[in-house]
C-alpha cells in the first residue's frame, strides 16, 4: 500500500510533539476602577477560553491577562468599550518562554547528558532519575511510594523522608498545576536539603518529622507543558471537544460551590464530579493513609507570593483561623528575613479569590488537618514573568520557601499544634 503524503505527515507529527508558540501573545495589565468594569471582565473571563487570566480580579491591584495575537483587536475594542485603563506589560510572551526552555538553556554536564540541578528547569524524566538516584543513595532515609498512575500511564510518586518511627508528618504536594514549574523545583530542593543540609534547625526538624513529598502531582500535564503547550494548567483528560480538569477544583469539599467552572473548556473546570481524575484519586487514597499523623499540609503553586489557607469557598473564617494565621505569619516572616520577599498571608477567599474543591481545603475540611496551606511562590504579585520564573530565581525561591516551612513547624509547635 502506498502511503498518501498527508498520512506520512500525520505520522511524522505524532512522533515529534509540536511545541505551541507564544509569538506576539501579549500580557495586558488592566486597572479597573468600578463595579461595572469588573462585571464586564468577569463576563469576558466566563464566556471565552481565549484569555488567560494571570491574576485575580481586583479593583485595587492590576488585573493581568494574556491575549493571543488573533484576539488583540477584539480585546482592545472591549477595553475601549468599557473605558478600562490598561498598559501592555509583556509584548511577546515567547521571549519569556524561551528564557526557561530546558532545550534552549545550557544544562549539559561533561558527558553531554542532562545534569540535574536548580539553575534551570528539569524535565519529568530528569526529575524521576534524580529521585531514583536519591532513593538509591539514601535507603535508610528515603522511600519511594508509587501512589497511582496518571491517565496516560505515568507513575505518581511520593518520596517519604523518615529518620525514625512515630514522627508527626508534613505532607507536600507540588506541580498539580502543570505550568507551575517553580513548584516541583521547590519540592526537589526540599528533599535535597533534608538529606544534605548542615543547618542546625533543619537537621533538628529532619530528625523529628516525617516528610511525604509529591514532586509532580500532575505528570501528564507537566510533560505536556514541557513538550507542547508551555502554559497548560489542567490534567489531560478529554471532555468532549475540550481537554483537562483543574485538579485544584476536583476535590470533594464544597465541590463546585464557588470559584470553579462547569465548562470543560475553562481553565478552572471542576470535572463532571469530584475525583473524576486518576491524579486526584491517587492523592485522595494515599493521603487517607497518613492524614491522622499529618500536622501540616502544603500545596505548592505559583505565582504571586501568597500563603493561603482555608476556607476557599466562603469568606467566613474557619474555626482554626487564628492558628492558621499565626503559623502563616511565622512562615512569611522567615521568608522576609531570607531575602526580603514579601508574602501576603490570609484565607484564600479573602486574600486571593474564591475557590472550591482545592486540595488543602479538602485536607482541612474532610481530614481535619488543622494546618493546611497553599504556597504561591515567586514571582511577586503582578510580575510580568508570571508562571515563567526566570531560572536564576529558582534557588532564591527554594531557599526562602524552605525557611518559611521550617518556621511554620516551629510556630505550630510553639502553639501546641504539632504534637
Ligand atoms: O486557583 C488556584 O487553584 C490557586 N492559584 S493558581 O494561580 N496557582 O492557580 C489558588 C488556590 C487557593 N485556594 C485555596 N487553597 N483554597
Ligand atoms: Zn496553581
Amino acid at each position: 500500500m502506498k502511503l498518501q503524503p498527508v498520512i506520512v505527515l500525520l505520522l511524522a507529527a505524532s512522533c515529534f510533539a509540536v511545541k505551541s508558540r507564544y509569538d506576539n501573545y501579549k500580557l495586558y495589565s488592566m486597572q479597573l476602577q468600578n463595579e461595572e468594569q469588573a462585571k464586564a471582565v468577569v463576563e469576558l473571563e466566563q464566556n471565552t477560553d481565549s484569555y488567560d487570566f494571570w491574576s485575580a480580579l481586583s479593583l485595587v491591584r492590576d488585573v493581568d491577562v494574556m491575549v493571543p495575537p488573533h484576539k488583540l483587536a477584539e480585546f482592545e475594542d472591549f477595553l475601549n468599550r468599557f473605558n478600562i485603563q490598561f498598559h501592555i506589560k509583556v509584548e511577546n510572551i515567547q521571549k519569556l518562554v524561551d528564557q526557561q526552555d530546558p532545550e534552549l538553556t545550557a544544562h549539559k554536564n561533561a558527558e553531554g547528558t542532562n545534569a540535574f540541578d536548580w539553575t534551570f528547569f528539569n524535565t519529568f524524566a530528569e526529575i524521576n532519575s534524580w529521585l531514583d538516584s536519591r532513593v538509591a543513595a539514601y535507603p535508610n532515609l528515603l522511600t519511594n511510594i508509587n501512589i497511582g498512575t496518571s491517565l496516560q500511564g505515568r507513575q505518581i510518586r511520593v518520596i517519604r523522608y523518615s529518620s525514625g518511627p512515630n514522627h508527626p508528618a508534613v505532607f507536600i504536594e507540588a506541580n498539580f498545576h502543570a505550568r507551575e514549574w517553580a513548584s516541583s523545583a521547590t519540592a526537589t530542593w526540599i528533599i535535597n536539603e533534608l538529606l544534605t543540609s548542615t543547618d542546625q534547625q533543619l537537621r533538628a526538624l529532619a530528625n523529628t518529622v516525617d516528610f511525604y513529598i509529591v514532586p509532580v502531582a500532575n505528570p501528564d500535564g507537566f510533560v505536556f507543558s514541557h513538550e507542547s503547550t508551555r502554559l497548560w494548567r489542567k490534567t489531560r483528560q478529554s471532555w468532549g471537544s475540550c481537554i483537562g480538569t483543574d485538579p485544584n477544583r476536583n476535590f470533594d469539599f464544597f465541590w463546585m460551590s464557588a470559584g470553579a467552572s462547569n465548562n470543560p473548556c475553562s481553565d478552572t473546570y471542576a470535572g463532571p464530579n469530584p475525583f473524576s481524575e486518576p491524579e486526584t484519586r491517587a492523592i485522595r487514597d494515599f493521603y487517607g493513609t497518613i492524614a491522622s499523623r499529618t500536622r501540616l499540609f502544603l500545596s505548592i503553586h505559583s505565582f504571586g507570593q501568597y500563603l493561603l489557607f482555608p476556607l476557599g469557598h466562603t469568606t467566613a473564617q474557619s474555626n482554626n483561623h487564628a492558628n492558621l494565621l499565626s503559623v502563616g505569619n511565622a512562615g512569611a516572616a522567615a521568608i522576609r528575613e531570607t531575602a526580603g520577599a514579601d508574602y501576603l498571608v490570609g484565607s484564600s477567599s479573602v486574600v486571593l479569590y474564591a475557590t472550591s474543591g482545592s486540595t488543602p481545603d479538602w485536607a482541612f475540611g474532610v481530614h481535619n488537618t488543622r494546618l493546611s496551606y497553599t504556597f504561591e511562590v515567586r514571582p511577586i504579585r503582578g510580575s510580568s514573568n508570571g508562571f515563567l520564573l526566570p531560572p536564576n530565581q529558582i534557588i532564591p525561591n527554594n531557599r526562602e520557601v524552605l525557611n518559611g516551612i521550617v518556621a511554620m513547624v516551629a510556630q505550630a509547635r510553639a502553639i501546641g499544634q504539632f504534637e
